[in-house]
């Protein structure tokens, strides 16, 4: 097709969606949302079985490889691993073959006001590569395989036996204080000494790490790659390291300990993204013990979804019980773990997409985000249901969320907005503050959207918020705090990323707010590319003053990180 083809057909979809665009609004992606999810995923490498679909535009086999690769790397998180859709639409064939090559080539050329980024204008694909992903859309989506137990066990090394771990701590190290940092390019933690801010060690885990779990006793440290590899480190060790691993599928984000009295390090759980399942594992050892999958029908119109991604997961305080969140289905299933062989499960409807969040002050509510439906649902984990859905701002995006008293409100948790410039509050106490709970009690605003994580801590006045994937880098550089006692004051902006003082001129995104043990001081990540020099930058949380930067060449991408007592004890 010329050129001019390609524009006046461009034209002809731009101004039919424009029509519908208003229609569409809530629904609609914003562009940090967009570059959020579009994040690469393990699935890439898996070599699939290509079915020949007569009707479908001529691949090669090594056409389809690459197209497939492209596909995993760029499309998958928004269009699903089976493009059956999520947060971007449904890409079958009986869909797509209808389109037809042309059409397809101008919305993922052009992209569309729904969110579709323009992948050939923006110079991020050629002309052949749009031609390529146009016909490889239109084949039959290629399974990735499943996993199962015997898989995972394959996968499974002890490297330090229990039996050979120290009886006691071996290190003079102050546990509670450590730092474990995520390095996800490097697919490697840190853990950072919260007292002296030295480097104890860097640790090999999977790929793209994502998130750092504490066990119930703190003792050990559970780090998950994206590609479902889990590390169990042991902090009494007299320099800790990882002592067992495993792989529970080929792409996950999330893993966790039980918590319950007298199960306390007993098992571990992870939650998959590819093969939509949840694996139970041994805490000690992290044998793999049981898989369940969540395929099933998604909440409101029970339709089935045959991959309903695992997102956060939580142990319950109240009962021997994970809290395990899946995205598509929009449902949270507390999953009782005391009998392995009878498992019993309390699906719990709310909202689909869910995925982050984290307790209120009281710990009995989880608080997790629908994102795509811009809820949040609370689930009381003590009765075992919905407490509340309570309607929020533009793709909600809380993290573990941010629990204060506010003066008139009391207890209230909080959330920041990857889609607008709010952070909502909500009200969490229904007893003696009955009239607010569950309830939107405030919205205080922001700098901008693309906003990913809120904090604050017991012991201090200040209420923190990042906005990392904001597209003007004052402030996606940048963090802002608010006073508790004073919300209607607004914010004050600290430059993170200038204090830093980098060499380069790298992304030098600031990300995610973290308390340390004593809630005096508040640690950020600056985040750039891995071959840009990034830092963690410590702030007084009194004064608002730079404390310390710490800088080093093994401090590659660094992102999330995870004071070790705070996420041990759900204190945030
Ligand atoms: Fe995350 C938490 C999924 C992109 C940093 N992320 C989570 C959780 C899920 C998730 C399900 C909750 C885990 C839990 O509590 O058990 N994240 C995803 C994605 O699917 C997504 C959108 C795209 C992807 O390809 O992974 C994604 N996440 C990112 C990033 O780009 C971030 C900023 C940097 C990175 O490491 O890739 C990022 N996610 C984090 C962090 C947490 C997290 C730091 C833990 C927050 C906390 O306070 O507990």
């Amino acid at each position: 097709m010329t050129t001019r083809k390609l524009v006046s057909l461009a034209a002809l979809a731009m101004s039919t969606l424009a029509l519908t665009a208003v229609a569409q609004e809530k629904k609609d992606v914003s562009k940090p949302e967009m570059n959020y999810q579009a994040g690469s995923s393990p699935l890439a490498d898996v070599p699939m079985y290509q079915s020949t679909n007569p009707k479908a535009p001529k691949m090669t086999q090594a056409e389809f490889d690459r197209a497939r690769q492209i596909y995993f790397e760029r499309c998958a998180g928004c269009h699903g691993v089976l493009r059956k859709g999520a947060t971007g639409k449904p890409l079958t064939p009986d869909i797509t073959l209808a389109k037809g090559t042309d059409y397809l080539k101008v919305f993922i050329a052009y992209g569309s006001p729904a969110g579709m980024p323009n992948w050939q204008t923006s110079g991020e694909m050629d002309e052949a590569t749009v031609d390529l992903m146009a016909r490889y859309v239109q084949q039959d989506a290629p399974t990735p395989p499943e996993w199962s137990l015997a898989d995972a066990k394959k996968t499974w090394k002890v490297t330090v036996a229990p039996k050979d771990r120290p009886t006691k701590k071996m290190n003079k190290y102050n546990i509670e204080n450590i730092f474990s940092t995520t390095l996800r390019d490097a697919g490697e933690v840190a853990l950072i000494d919260g007292d002296t801010k030295e480097i104890i060690s860097i640790i090999k885990t999977g790929y793209a790490v994502h998130i750092s779990r504490v066990s119930a006793s703190g003792r050990y440290l559970f780090v998950i790659g994206r590609d479902a590899k889990i590390n169990m480190i042991d902090l009494w060790m007299e320099k800790p390291d990882s002592v067992a691993e495993v792989r529970i599928g080929l792409e996950a984000r999330s893993v966790e300990t039980s918590k319950f009295k007298g199960y306390q390090d007993k098992l571990a759980i992870a939650g998959a993204y590819w093969p939509p399942q949840f694996t139970i594992m041994d805490g000690d050892t992290l044998e793999p013990k049981k898989i369940v999958s969540t395929r099933g029908m998604v909440v409101g119109t029970q339709e089935y979804h045959p991959e309903p991604r695992v997102a956060s997961i939580l142990a319950s305080h109240y009962k021997p019980e994970f809290i395990v969140n899946v995205k598509e289905t929009g449902k949270t299933l507390m999953v009782d773990y005391s009998n392995l062989n009878a498992i019993k499960m309390t699906e719990i409807e709310s909202a689909p997409f869910l995925h982050d969040g984290g307790l209120d002050s009281s710990k009995r509510y989880f608080m997790v985000a629908a994102n795509n439906s811009n809820k949040i649902a609370a689930i009381d984990t003590k009765d075992g249901k919905l407490a509340g859905l309570t309607e929020v701002g533009k793709i909600p995006h809380p993290g573990r969320g941010a629990n204060f008293t506010h003066p008139k409100f009391g207890p209230v948790w909080s959330t920041g907005h990857l889609g607008d410039e709010t952070i909502s509050l909500i009200g969490t106490d229904p007893v003696k503050h009955k009239q607010y709970a569950w309830k939107e009690v405030a919205k205080l605003k922001g700098p901008g959207g693309g906003a990913l994580f809120v904090k604050s801590h017991p012991k201090s006045k200040n209420l923190w918020s990042d906005a990392p994937l904001n597209p003007d880098p004052a402030v996606s550089q940048s963090i802002v705090v608010y006073d508790i006692t004073n919300l209607d004051k607004g914010y004050k902006t600290l430059p993170i990323a200038e204090w830093a003082g980098l060499k380069d001129d790298g992304a030098k995104r600031v990300v995610q707010p973290e308390y340390n043990k004593a809630g005096d001081e508040v640690w950020f990540a600056v985040w750039s590319a891995k071959n840009k020099e990034s830092a963690i930058v410590v702030v007084d949380d009194k004064t608002l003053k730079l404390k310390k930067v710490i800088k080093d060449p093994r401090l590659i991408t660094p992102t999330g990180h995870f004071n070790l007592y705070n996420t041990q004890h759900d204190v945030y």
